[in-house]
């Protein structure tokens, strides 16, 4: 490397494998059923309503009291601060207290000697609870004016105007449904009593503030009294940006109240049964094109299931509004947002944040507006990608990748060819069909709600030249701790492995955002970066002081200028030369000298404001955008149907690390795929789960991905506010999942061209068949 080039920037190549590969694979990594317990922990159980909707009469304890190894029973009564744990919308209680509102709700909170007792203790509580009528539709719910925020509208052009000019205007309807986190790691959290009436509390959150709020509420402690530690997650995918607060409340409560620690982790099915899963939606659509498949005019409307209190609906919601145009240009658009609220757990963040479902919608009217011209949907897709300066409805101006990975996956991956042989197969094959269907995203990157996009790193270097790290984010195996590790390696140009990265926690780190909005690397690593240069901004004079006073230290003998200093590979270099001083005296210099070697850093995201007022503004940082062809093949007497590939162009910028991006790729689509295919949340019309365990809720395994996914990376170097010029990646991928619904509808429709199926998500192998069979139109066909 010259001496001119910057050796402090850019990534380092040592980085590649994710951080807790090597602890994972030996079992030895600490997930909160880990954390070794303090003699005396107690365990909770929580007693959660048996019907949906109701009037409690009365509680019987009595029995529950009695049994074995019972010390106590929590309600609502016992709550020393304020019985609320509503984040967005103060309309949530930890404990119910005259009306239920969902099954599972909280209602009583069991303490006892051991998981079993208390369990056991929970199946003795009796409710007399006078059931009131159930809502689980959100249409319903917004006929009645049931609406958890007013509703919402984004305006682009004029849509009523536009319609005149219209050749083709196509309308319709669809449902996506709900999907469960199924984090291998269930909610759960432990809190220790600490002296002078403070706690520590150990949860699986991805929002070690949001916790800490939330048992500071409950409990009426003050935030500094309150400690939430974080070491890593079995798995969040939003399930534990807003819901993992409430457990930790309980126990922080029970705690307090106890003076002994309690815990609670949740069995698999209390955690699927209490906690909220990604919003379903029920949709119509109304799509305008010209005659060569231009679409001049989109108005749609989104009811939004957002079950039995706010939780994060709001901004769910929104985010449905900024992505219901994915990567199309539409020149005039009305998206009006309904957020209804139901007798369902309070639906939550889920990977895409309501982003998916949006993008569904627009996929739907387009492979309708396909069949009805009788063009392939690519040739509608193709014609509307957006191009770098289109106007987004929110104002926003594209800065678009979306031809560039279009084209990209096109030339990669032939696309003539790929659907001449799905053309051939399906002509040589009558009861098995295959399909194919192009899947272009983009995806904003920031916080839709500006003022979380803020983060902090607190660095230190201890005088073995050995680096500490903490900052506001959470792993949750997304390799978030591989990529703030490799930020600082690389802002000091060390070896990765003097850096170690602490657990997150809310005394270290405060006022965290949630790791959330794929922006956890972004946002944190930002913050990693300015604390580390503040450092060595600190250290180059004390090299050039030290290199000054001991000329034997180097071979130039003119005076040493700090600004000509630099470091690489731990060695100092002066002026482009190396000279004989390591890190590690560099930094027992700067100590003698008494010079800072810690450093706590700010960062917030510039340049990005959004007007609720107007609807318009520029809330993200920038977008991800990329294109997935996704084949399927399905057997057409059975229903059943395999993903057979996916083959991706996704935009990575110039991506920090490949490894991590990768898996977190793979692991999107097939997250994706089983929302989209298998993956059927069920409610009956009382509102009780029915879909309550692993044999009853279908997630995909290693048998049902895709034979095949193919990753090629577009890559950008843009000066695009990322870290180190990457891009976010943790939920878009995601949305590559919904081309495999279009692939298999494209399946259906080669074997019985007379289908007309709705436009309902997921299409499980039982509506396949339905498809496949169908003679007459569906009266709710899309
Ligand atoms: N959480 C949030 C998110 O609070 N705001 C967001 O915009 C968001 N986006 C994606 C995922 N989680
Ligand atoms: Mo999320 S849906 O980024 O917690």
């Amino acid at each position: 490397m010259s001496a001119n080039k910057k050796p402090n920037a850019g990534p380092q190549p040592g980085g590649a494998r994710h951080f807790d590969a090597p602890a994972h694979t030996r079992g030895q990594s600490i997930f909160l059923d880990d954390i070794p317990l303090v003699h005396g922990t107690l365990f909770g159980a929580a007693f959660g309503s048996p019907i949906a909707h109701g009037h409690i009469r009365q509680l019987h304890l009595d029995e529950a009291v009695q049994c074995p190894g019972v010390v106590r029973i929590f309600t609502h009564k016992d709550v020393s601060g304020e019985n609320q744990i509503g984040g967005i919308v103060p309309d949530e209680p930890l404990f119910a207290e005259t009306h239920v509102h969902y099954c599972g709700m909280p209602v009583a909170f069991v303490v006892a000697t051991s998981d079993a007792a208390a369990r056991h203790a929970v199946s003795k509580i009796k409710a007399d609870i006078d059931p009131l009528p159930v809502t689980t539709d959100p249409r319903e719910a917004q006929a009645r004016g049931e609406l958890i925020v007013p509703p919402r509208t984004f305006r682009l052009g004029d849509t009523a105007a536009a319609w005149q000019h219209c050749i083709h205007i196509i309308e319709g309807r669809t449902e996506t449904n709900g999907q469960e986190h199924l984090y291998i790691e269930t909610q759960g959290a432990y809190a220790l009593p600490q002296e002078n009436n403070a706690i520590r509390v150990y949860s699986s959150t991805q929002a070690p503030t949001a916790t800490q709020r939330a048992v500071g509420k409950i409990t009426g402690l003050a935030m500094h009294a309150i400690d939430v530690e974080v070491t890593r997650l079995g798995g969040g995918f939003g399930g534990k940006e807003d819901q993992a607060n409430g457990w930790a409340a309980l126990c922080a409560l029970a705690c307090l109240h106890l003076g002994t620690p309690v815990k609670y982790a949740l069995p698999r099915t209390d955690d699927i049964v209490m906690t909220g899963k990604r919003h379903p939606y029920s949709s119509d659509f109304k799509l305008g094109l010209d005659a060569e498949g231009k679409i001049l005019a989109y108005e749609v409307s989104f009811y939004q299931n957002a079950g039995a209190a706010a939780d994060l609906s709001p901004a769910v919601l929104e985010r449905t509004l900024f992505h219901c145009t994915n990567s199309y240009y539409i020149p005039n658009v009305k998206a009006t947002a309904y957020s209804c609220r139901t007798h369902l757990p309070p639906n939550t963040a889920f990977r895409g944040f309501g982003g998916p479902q949006g993008m569904f919608v627009i996929e739907a009217a387009i492979a309708k507006a396909a069949e009805t011209l009788g063009m392939p949907a690519t040739r509608i897709q193709k014609a509307n990608l957006l191009r770098s300066g289109d106007e987004f409805p929110y104002g926003q101006k594209a800065v678009s990748e979306a031809h560039a990975c279009w084209q990209k996956a096109e030339q990669l991956y032939g696309i003539d060819v790929l659907e001449q042989q799905v053309e051939d197969f399906n002509a040589k094959h009558r009861l098995t069909k295959k399909g194919i269907a192009f899947m272009p995203i983009c995806f904003g990157i920031s916080f839709t709600k500006t003022l979380l996009n803020q983060a902090r790193a607190l660095v230190h270097v201890y005088t073995d030249g050995s680096v500490s790290l903490s900052t506001g984010a959470v792993e949750m195996g997304q390799g978030v701790n591989s990529k703030m590790i490799q930020v600082a390696a690389t802002v000091f140009s060390i070896d990765a492995a003097l850096v170690r990265i602490q657990a997150t926690s809310t005394q270290r780190i405060a006022n965290t955002s949630p790791s959330a909005a794929s922006a956890t690397a972004d946002l944190n690593g930002k913050a990693v970066e300015m604390a580390c240069h503040a450092i060595l901004d600190r250290l180059r004079p004390v090299a050039a002081a030290e290199l000054n006073a001991n000329p034997a230290l180097r071979s130039s003998q003119a005076t040493v200028d700090p600004a000509s200093i630099q470091i690489r590979n731990g060695l100092v270099y002066n002026d482009g030369e190396p000279t004989i001083l390591h890190w590690k005296q560099l930094i027992m210099a700067a100590y003698v000298r008494r010079v800072s070697l810690s450093e706590h850093s700010h960062y917030a995201t510039p340049q990005i404001h959004f007007d609720y007022t107007k609807e318009k503004g520029h809330p993200f940082a920038y977008h991800v955008y990329g294109t997935a062809i996704v084949t399927a093949t399905l057997d057409c007497l059975r229903g059943r149907y395999s993903i057979d590939a996916v083959k991706i162009v996704h935009d990575a910028g110039a991506s920090m690390n490949l490894t991590i991006d990768r898996g977190q790729i793979e692991g999107g689509i097939v997250q994706g795929i089983g929302w989209m295919t298998m993956e059927e949340v069920v409610y009956d019309e009382k509102g009780r789960l029915r879909s309550n365990t692993l044999s009853t809720y279908k997630v995909p395994d290693i048998y049902s991905a895709p034979a095949e996914i193919a990753v090629d990376f577009l890559h950008t170097d843009r000066n695009n506010l990322a870290v180190f010029r990457s891009k976010a990646v943790g939920e878009p991928p995601l949305m590559y999942g919904i081309g495999a619904w279009f692939a298999l509808r494209n399946a259906i429709r080669a074997f019985n061209p007379a289908a007309r199926l709705p436009f309902d998500a997921p299409l499980t192998p039982e509506k396949a068949l339905m498809g496949l069979y169908q003679k007459q139109p569906s009266h709710v066909a899309g």
